[in-house]
C-alpha cells in the first residue's frame, strides 16, 4: 500500500470513529520549537534525566532542578501551538468523545484548544480538556501543605532563598510535574486507561513509547479490539503493535488525517 493510500485509509477510519483517544509525546511539540527528550536537541542533552526529573534530585539540589525547569519554562513560554496541535484541538472541539492524553508538560494542547474555541465561539466542555498525564511546567505544588496552583513567572534560582516558596506555610514549592519514580495522579491515570480501553481508535503522536505507564495505553485499545495508529517520523517500540504507522511529522500529517 502506498503512503497516500494508507493516509486515506486512516483519514476514513478517523472520520467514521466516534471514540478516539489521542496519546501525545514531545514530538507533537517539536515543530513548535520545544526540544524533545531523546532527540539530538534533547532536553536531557546537558543533563541525564535521573539527575534532574526525580524527587531525589530535587531533595538533593532544588536550585539546580528549579534552574532547569525555569530554563524550560522560558523556552516553552515563547512557543506556540503548531498545525498538529490545532488539528487535534478542532477534532476534540467537534467530537466530545475524542480526547487527548498528553505526556507533555508544555500546555500547548490547552492553548490550541482555547484558540480553536475562540475561532468557533464555542466553550470547550471541561470534560474535553487534555489529560496532562505528567503535570504542567506552569503549575506548582507545595512540599509542605496541599497548596497547588498556576505559576508562570521566571524562576530566580540564584539561591535557596530566592526559589519559590509557599505563601501559606512558607515551605519550598516544586513543579507540579510527575518525576521518574513518582506515581501519576491516580484519577487522571484511571480516566486515561478507561478512555483507552473504550476507544475505537488510539492515535499515538510523537512519542518514543518508552515511558510507562503512558506507553501501555495504546495496548489497552488494541486488547479491547480498537485500532492503533501511530504518527512518527521514526519507528518506535510501539510500531510493531500499531495497525498503521504513518511516517511523518505531526504538523504535516495530522491536518491531513483528522476530520
Ligand atoms: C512510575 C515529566 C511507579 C518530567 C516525565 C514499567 C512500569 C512502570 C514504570 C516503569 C516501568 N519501567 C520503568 C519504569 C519507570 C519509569 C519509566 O517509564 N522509565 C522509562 C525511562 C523506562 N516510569 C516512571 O517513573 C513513572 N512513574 O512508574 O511510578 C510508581 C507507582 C506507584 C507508586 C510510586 C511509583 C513516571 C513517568 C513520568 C516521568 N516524567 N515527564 C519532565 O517533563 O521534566 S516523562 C518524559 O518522557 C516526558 O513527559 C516525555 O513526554 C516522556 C516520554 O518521552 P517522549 O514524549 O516519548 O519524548 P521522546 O523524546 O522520547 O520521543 C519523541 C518522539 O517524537 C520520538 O519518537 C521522535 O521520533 C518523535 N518526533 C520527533 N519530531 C517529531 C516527532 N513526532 C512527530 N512529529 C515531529 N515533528
Ligand atoms: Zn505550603
Amino acid at each position: 500500500m502506498t503512503p497516500g493510500d494508507e493516509l486515506g485509509e486512516v483519514r476514513d477510519l478517523l472520520k467514521s470513529a466516534r471514540r478516539i483517544l489521542v496519546l501525545t509525546g514531545a514530538g507533537v511539540s517539536a515543530e513548535s520549537g520545544v526540544p524533545t527528550f531523546r532527540g539530538s536537541d534533547g532536553l536531557w542533552k546537558n543533563h541525564r534525566p535521573e539527575l534532574l526529573a526525580t524527587p531525589e534530585a530535587f531533595h538533593r539540589d532544588p536550585r539546580l532542578v528549579w534552574e532547569w525547569y525555569g530554563w524550560r519554562r522560558g523556552i516553552v513560554g515563547a512557543c506556540n501551538p503548531n498545525a498538529g496541535h490545532d488539528a487535534l484541538a478542532r477534532t476534540t472541539l467537534r467530537n466530545s468523545d475524542a480526547r487527548i492524553a498528553t505526556q507533555n508538560v508544555d500546555g500547548l494542547h490547552a492553548s490550541a484548544l482555547e484558540k480553536a474555541a475562540e475561532a468557533t465561539v464555542r466553550e470547550p466542555l471541561p470534560s474535553t480538556r487534555p489529560l496532562e498525564l505528567h503535570g504542567s511546567l506552569f503549575r506548582v505544588r507545595c512540599t509542605g501543605c496541599p497548596v497547588t496552583g498556576k505559576h508562570r513567572g521566571p524562576i530566580d534560582a540564584t539561591s535557596a532563598h530566592s526559589l519559590p516558596h509557599c505563601s501559606e506555610c512558607g515551605a519550598l514549592l516544586r513543579p507540579d510535574i510527575v518525576w521518574f519514580g513518582e506515581a501519576l495522579d491516580p484519577q487522571i491515570l484511571e480516566e486515561a486507561m478507561t478512555l483507552a480501553a473504550a476507544a475505537e481508535v488510539c492515535l499515538v503522536v510523537g512519542t518514543s513509547s518508552v515511558v510507562q505507564p503512558a506507553a501501555s495505553l495504546p495496548r489497552l485499545t488494541r486488547q479491547s479490539g480498537g485500532r492503533v495508529v501511530e504518527v512518527n517520523p521514526e519507528e518506535t517500540s510501539l510500531t510493531s503493535a500499531a495497525h498503521s504507522s504513518l511516517r511523518g511529522t505531526a504538523a504535516h500529517i495530522l491536518p491531513r488525517i483528522l476530520p
